[in-house]
């Protein structure tokens, strides 16, 4: 019998609540054991194709939305979660969907889809839960994010900058807001010489990371070694985004 009781301890949700509002993320080691990793990982592996089941970056990439109905482990991360973020963002929070992803390493001659992956999610808040499913490592193609990139300043004088968030010129023509869906690396490289410093989350497996995605600039860095299991819950999405009847 798997034991099932809620891992979040309220006095981890404390630190959230004040970690969300300055650094727009909060990281919490040893959630959910080695076992319970496994097993996703296993069901991961039996899903190769079908409804709400996307195959990208050359066959690398595996992403299955939906995982919580497909799954009974993702079930579980996803009823914690639902109850551990309405805690912190003090709102009655349901994730949208789930999407468990596998990434395996790219290969070495594959230019293309290594560059263009630094993003923010949209202009509102995005939180997102991650768990990470194998333990990460600088080559496995680890979540990477740029702190302080989610502050009002920085973001409203990027908001600002012609192309670094939105394409002034189209917007003008169009009459419409569109965010880059992706910001160059010739946009992202200044922003290091100015003191920015990436953060690879590098963890163990059942490892949780709380973060806002919309805020805070990220990528998947590609992978050239080992890959990388993880589940996202996404929340405050619009209706039915990525949900599907499986
Ligand atoms: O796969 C990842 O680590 C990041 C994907 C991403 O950009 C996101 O979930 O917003
Ligand atoms: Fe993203």
């Amino acid at each position: 019998m798997i034991k099932t009781s809620y891992p979040y301890s309220s006095e981890m949700t404390t630190k959230a609540i004040s970690a969300m509002k300055k650094d727009s993320y909060f990281l919490m080691p040893n959630i959910y054991s080695k076992n319970f990793c496994e097993k996703i990982k296993n069901d991961i592996d039996q899903v190769t194709s079908g409804r709400g089941v996307e195959i990208n970056f050359g066959g690398t990439e595996t992403r299955i939305w939906s995982a919580q109905k497909r799954f009974s482990g993702v079930k579980r991360f996803f009823d914690d979660g639902n109850q551990f973020i309405s805690s912190v963002l003090k709102q009655d929070l349901v994730a949208g969907t789930i999407l468990a992803i596998k990434n395996n390493p790219l290969p070495e001659e594959d230019k293309k889809n290594k560059l263009g992956r630094w993003h923010a999610d949209s202009w509102r808040s995005q939180e997102k839960l991650f768990l990470f499913l194998s333990d990460t490592t600088e080559n496995s193609g680890p979540l990477e994010f740029i702190p302080n990139t989610h502050k009002f300043f920085f973001r409203l004088q990027k908001a600002l900058e012609p192309g670094f968030f939105f394409n002034h010129c189209s917007m003008l023509k169009k009459g419409s807001i569109r965010a880059y869906s992706s910001i160059s690396d010739s946009k992202i490289e200044p922003l290091f010489d100015k003191g920015y410093r990436s953060k690879p989350v590098l963890v163990k497996a059942g490892t949780v990371l709380l973060i806002d995605t919309a805020k805070l600039i990220h990528r998947a860095r590609p992978c050239s070694k080992d890959g990388r299991y993880a589940l996202t819950a996404y929340y405050k999405t619009a209706q039915g985004y990525h949900d599907y009847d499986v």
